[in-house]
């Protein structure tokens, strides 16, 4: 027997290449689609706040980028005593360069919150902050809102922004994600 038959007769023998090889043929045949259903349904969310943004239809990076959060008015973070939820953004979605967020922040059962805020942008790809220090000043009408500014996102690509939450003997944290161009 060459080495070849030999090889040819090993593979035949082989559950897993047999299996391998009707699945190739297969390609995107229906018969996958249970599996592939499970596996998607997870990421499907994303997808759906991306479609109601709406305008991200080119190439940009930040079409393709899932890290980030869909800016909304109402789009709320929690940590682990904390929620802080925007009330506005100028510009609106997050922008380059310099923006003025206004957040409330509430206990878990939303009651307002007199906290320290500490905002940090960072860009996770880069490892870089700003040196722009980001100003928070309390609503003098609204308990629990603080307006942020400068939150300077002075380039192109994803942002991390953590607001560090000082409640008076102790802290939380929650992380807004926006994608700028
Ligand atoms: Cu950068």
């Amino acid at each position: 027997m060459t080495l070849s038959a030999r090889m040819r007769t090993l593979l035949a023998a082989s559950p897993l290449v047999v299996c391998l090889g009707v699945l190739g043929c297969d390609g995107d045949g229906d018969g996958d689609d249970h599996d592939d259903h499970a596996h998607d349904t997870g990421e499907s969310h994303g997808d759906t706040h991306g479609e109601t943004h709406g305008e991200t239809h080119g190439e940009s990076d930040c079409a393709s980028e899932d890290r980030d959060d869909e800016f909304m008015v109402g789009l709320s973070k929690s940590g682990e005593k904390a929620s802080v939820t925007f009330v506005s953004a100028d510009p609106a979605p997050p922008a380059l360069d310099d923006n003025t967020w206004v957040v409330s922040v509430t206990d878990l059962g939303g009651a307002p919150l007199n906290v320290g805020i500490t905002a940090t942008p960072m860009m996770p790809d880069h490892g870089h902050g700003t040196p722009v220090e980001a100003v928070v000043t309390p609503s003098a009408t609204t308990p629990g809102e603080y307006e942020i500014s400068p939150v300077n996102l002075f380039m192109a690509g994803l942002w991390e922004v953590t607001l560090d939450l000082d409640l008076g003997g102790e802290t939380d944290s929650v992380v807004f994600a926006f994608c700028v161009e």
